[in-house]
């Protein structure tokens, strides 16, 4: 007879765990796919690798734009939603910063994340079939919309939600014109190589204090000087229906936003079907359904 040994996945990627920081190699590819697998030629997979983020003009429609904002108008202002955990406002106001799961509480967006736009180009850098890992969409309203401070997205999933290896990639798409002066994504290009060990153990429900302002789980100033020095920091600008795809560890953040024009992107997080999230590698819980989904059912098929 054997014994089903459940045997924990290793981690690659120690974080919460040592009371000093450290700098660890990438042990994952950045791009799984090449070419001939979807619609990024090869300079574009290059630029990618190198980057670990890549932009892409008008990758939805004015017309799509338009529907999109007046969906974000809705769930925004929906009193029901307002009292459901996926619905985040700010830390110094009552203005909504995010809405998570919006591919399930939304059609047209649920619509979206199957789309062979999203999908084929998520399927072509992971090298595998998909599944939505995470969708959101950030606010950032004018005149007080937060900032996001320095992480990556990837620490948190792994400590967190289990998600054992890099090879996952995020689709920011604004919905409003993402200008310099009002909090457009910043990203340390090349950073994604990088895995910045974080000090501090992830405290119970530490969801419910970091999607507001998050400090376990983000890297020390020391760290991010070294990261900044080596690889400079890109704003990322553009107007509305362009998208940045990004590699989950990137070092990335953006600031807060004074000015009277919203920037207000839909995010959505693909996994590859062989990266399935399993047990937290930092965390005595995993997070809820809404944070790191554990329907593996790959999209867009
Ligand atoms: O905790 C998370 O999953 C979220 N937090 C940030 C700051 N970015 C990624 C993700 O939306
Ligand atoms: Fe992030």
């Amino acid at each position: 007879m054997t014994l089903q040994m459940d045997v924990p996945t290793a981690d690659e990627y120690p974080t919460r765990k040592a009371t000093e920081p450290a700098l660890l190699y990438r042990k994952d590819p950045t791009v799984w796919g090449s070419a001939d697998t979807g619609p990024f030629t090869d300079a574009d997979l290059r630029g990618y690798d190198t980057r670990g983020y890549t932009q892409v003009d008008s990758l939805i429609s004015g017309h799509e734009v338009q529907a999109f904002r007046e969906e974000l108008t809705r769930l925004g202002s929906d009193p029901a939603l307002r009292a459901d955990e996926r619905v985040v406002v700010e830390p110094t106001s009552n203005e909504v910063r995010s809405v998570f799961e919006a591919h399930r509480i939304s059609k047209r967006f649920a619509d979206l994340v199957n789309d062979p736009r999203l999908v084929e180009r998520a399927r072509q850098i992971l090298g595998s079939d998909v599944y939505v890992h995470q969708s959101r969409i950030n606010y950032k309203p004018g005149f007080g919309g937060g900032s996001f401070y320095w992480h990556s997205d990837f620490e948190t999933w792994h400590a967190e939600d289990g998600m054992p290896r890099m090879r996952a990639c995020s689709f920011s798409i604004a919905l409003t014109e993402n200008y310099s002066h009002n909090g457009a994504l910043m990203i340390m290009p090349g950073s994604h190589r990088t895995f910045v060990s974080c000090v501090g153990e992830t405290p119970d429900d530490h969801y419910k204090a970091s999607l507001k302002s998050q400090e376990i789980g983000t890297p020390d100033q020391k760290s991010l000087e070294y990261l900044a020095d080596q690889h400079g920091i890109d704003v990322l600008t553009g107007p509305a229906g362009g998208a940045i795809i990004f590699d989950s560890n990137c070092m990335h953040g953006s600031g807060g936003n004074i000015t009277p024009y919203p920037r207000s992107n839909l995010f959505v997080v693909f996994n590859s079907v062989e990266n399935t999230s399993t047990r937290p590698f930092a965390a005595n819980n995993a997070r809820p359904e809404f944070l790191g989904s554990t329907d593996f059912t790959p999209v867009g098929r």
